[in-house]
């Protein structure tokens, strides 16, 4: 934290911030997700596959989000455990019309959530039970019965069906969020 950073902390000037860590197989909908929260001057029209990850920054709520979108493919899983330590919440996205990769998105929750720098801090989990516009999509119901998220014990968290090209769910799902940072954010302090 840098010298006027300090100085605005100090003052109380400084909005809390709350870092949220977006992950998920890859082709879930992180990015449009993340596009969709965004403010619309800074949407992006032209999607490419995350590389890496990228960061982004918006508002919601009075709190401000920082969002790592870690690419959901394979070669750079391993990144995203690095972040566990700094972050307050975490964003997990689920293609919910995809069956066939479900049991890979459980086993990479799973190991998420019994990371001791997630489970040991108890943050919050939101599930985005993404791509619910499709035909052959599960619901939100039936994305928990897969990832087996009635096992969860400690933990709070929140699933929802979203639609990231329209933003329907998005919504409610980020009010969740913020409720439940604000009050981590509490209950640390
Ligand atoms: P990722 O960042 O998790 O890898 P992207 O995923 O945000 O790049 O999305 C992957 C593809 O899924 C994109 O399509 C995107 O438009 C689509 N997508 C994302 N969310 C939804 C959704 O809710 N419903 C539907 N129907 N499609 C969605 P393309 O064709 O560009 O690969
Ligand atoms: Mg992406």
């Amino acid at each position: 934290m840098g010298f006027f950073d300090d100085l605005m902390t100090w003052f109380g000037f400084k909005k809390k911030q709350a870092k949220v860590l977006c992950v998920g197989l890859d082709n879930s909908g992180k990015t449009t997700i993340i596009n969709q929260l965004k403010p619309d001057t800074s949407k992006c029209q032209n999607i490419t596959p995350t590389i890496g990850f990228s960061v982004d920054i918006f508002t919601h709520a009075n709190l401000s989000f920082t969002v790592f979108d870690m690419s959901g493919q394979g070669r750079y899983r391993g990144l995203w455990e690095h972040y566990y330590k700094d972050v307050h919440a975490v964003m997990f996205v689920v293609d919910s019309s995809d069956k066939l990769r479900l049991p890979v998105a459980k086993d990479e929750l799973d190991q998420l959530l019994a990371h001791p720098d997630v489970a040991g801090r108890h943050l919050p989990i939101l599930l985005l039970a993404n791509k619910s516009d499709l035909r052959e999509s599960l619901s939100h119901i039936q994305c928990s019965k897969h990832l087996e998220l009635d096992k969860l014990r400690d933990t709070a968290y929140h699933i929802c069906s979203t639609n990231a090209l329209t933003g329907d769910g998005l919504e409610d799902a980020v009010s969740w969020l913020s409720e439940q940072v604000r009050s981590w954010q509490t209950k640390q302090s």
